[in-house]
């Protein structure tokens, strides 16, 4: 393990080792200079990433209330389960049964099958905006799997799989995303800002980070009342340069709640690189700084995901109290629909990424064990695109916000009030009758004025 941060640089951390030694500044001063880190692959560059530290089996599983202190290797190498060979080895293997593999295969396939659909949606005109997930399903649907229904899950935009697992409907998560009068939000957010609240999983939220706080605060509720929930959250590696990572991580050092914290460290925060999130050499080694253990986890291995997890939740169910978890993956895609990675990333970068492709790992790993077979892969594929297709065109049906048959705006009014001050209600009396002057054939309000039972 001595050698990992080197080994590992290319990932993250590569600048400081750069950096002269004292000895030499002292013989040959230099001007002192701003160090600014770069990425380690720009346009035009021949991408290469060292293989990963660890392999399966190197690191052991120790008990769940262990010491942090005794996390230390978990925290700068990496949990691994899945070999090259697709086989399953070490002790973090969580011995699932070929059902429940085949479950988070489907599940990590529905939302690929989601991805490329939404993403020819956004380029048609039919979708405002959208932020791929390719590549990082395993963050999503292993991470999520673990968790009791009791548990209360705050996710990233990244992560539509969780979602999936937590039983949203694909013609809701739509409905939502085009913002049609049956989006369970009222069209309050951005495409693909979920908010499920029978799966306890609470809105997705835009500016970046506020999750985090607000899981450990839930948390700390968890434990006010004596209940055995957990509440997790998932952050990006560049969110973890928010305030509110620290604000959040320092409560729960202080007051050790149930909660499960995640950084998702795909490597790039729109174009910036994770190198220049943090100087040092993983995300889960902060959780040292502040005395919790960090767990740092290959994250396009479902099986490791999955067992770090179950590890982090019970050690919070037996009042072990939080866990910093970082899920090391590759954003494939661009960040958004408005956003071009050429500018700033070599086009093939992802080719190289030695974490390959979360789905089609458990497939190989599936294969191997006779539990599946390229042929029911196919089919399955082709089976799930139809379901999207279908519940796509179902959720169209019933308008979108192009079309105007969405919300009425006098629905901004409802849901935080019981009685509505008097200068709301004014508010809304004025909107009412300016906005009537508009119709007919306004298609952005075309519920104004009218009766706002019937537009919801
Ligand atoms: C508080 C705040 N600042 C900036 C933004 C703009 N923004 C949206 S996503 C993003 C990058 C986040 O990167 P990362 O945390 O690594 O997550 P990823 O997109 O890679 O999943 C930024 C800067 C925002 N939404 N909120
Ligand atoms: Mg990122």
């Amino acid at each position: 393990m001595d050698g990992c941060m080197t080994n590992y640089s290319p990932l993250v951390g590569t600048a400081r080792s750069s950096l002269r030694s004292a000895e030499t500044d002292l013989k040959d001063p230099l001007p002192l200079v701003l160090h600014v880190p770069t990425a380690p692959h720009r346009p035009g560059d021949s991408p290469r990433f060292e293989p990963f530290p660890d392999q399966p089996g190197d690191l052991p599983k120790p008990d769940t209330l262990s010491p942090f202190d005794l996390l230390h290797n978990h925290a700068i190498g990496m949990i691994r389960v899945l070999g090259a060979d697709g086989a399953a080895a070490g002790p973090w293997d969580p011995q699932l049964s070929p059902q429940q593999l085949r479950s988070g295969l489907e599940m990590m396939m529905r939302a690929r099958c989601l991805d490329v659909r939404m993403i020819g949606m956004q380029r048609q005109g039919r979708l405002s905006f959208y932020l791929s997930s390719k590549g990082e399903e395993a963050v999503a649907v292993a991470g999520a799997m673990p968790y009791s229904t009791r548990d209360i899950l705050f996710p990233s935009y990244r992560q539509p799989g969780t979602l999936l697992v937590r039983g949203m409907p694909l013609l809701a998560m739509m409905c939502h995303s085009i913002s049609n009068r049956h989006d369970n939000v009222k069209g309050r957010q951005m495409p693909l800002h979920y908010s499920w609240k029978a799966g306890n999983v609470v809105s997705i939220s835009s500016p970046v980070g506020t999750q985090l706080p607000q899981a450990v605060g839930a948390a700390m509720a968890f434990a006010c009342r004596g209940e055995r929930s957990v509440a997790a959250a998932w952050i990006g590696d560049g969110t973890s340069s928010q305030g509110d990572f620290h604000h959040a991580i320092n409560f729960a050092s202080v007051f050790l709640p149930p909660c499960i914290l995640h950084v998702v460290n795909n490597q790039w925060a729109i174009s910036t690189h994770c190198q220049q999130a943090t100087g040092g050499t993983a995300f889960a080694l902060r959780a040292e700084a502040y005395s919790l253990p960090g767990l740092r986890v290959d994250g396009n291995d479902f099986l490791a995901v999955f067992a770090v997890e179950q590890w982090a939740i019970e050690r919070a169910r037996r009042g072990g109290g939080p866990t910093l978890i970082e899920l090391v993956t590759y954003r494939r895609e661009a960040h958004s629909t408005s956003d071009d990675p050429t500018q700033y990333r070599p086009a093939d970068e992802g080719n190289g990424w030695p974490g390959g492709d979360p789905i089609d790992r458990l497939k190989i790993h599936l294969i191997q064990r006779g539990e599946w077979s390229e042929e029911a892969h196919q089919s399955l594929d082709a089976a799930l695109d139809q379901e999207v297709v279908a519940s796509l065109a179902h959720a169209e049906s019933f308008g979108s916000l192009a079309s105007g048959l969405g919300h009425s705006p006098s629905t901004m009014f409802d849901d935080v009030y019981t009685n509505l001050p008097d200068h709301l209600r004014n508010q809304l009396r004025e909107m009412q009758i300016e906005t009537a002057k508009d119709e007919p054939g306004n298609s952005i309000l075309p519920f104004v004025g009218k009766d706002r039972r019937a537009a919801g």
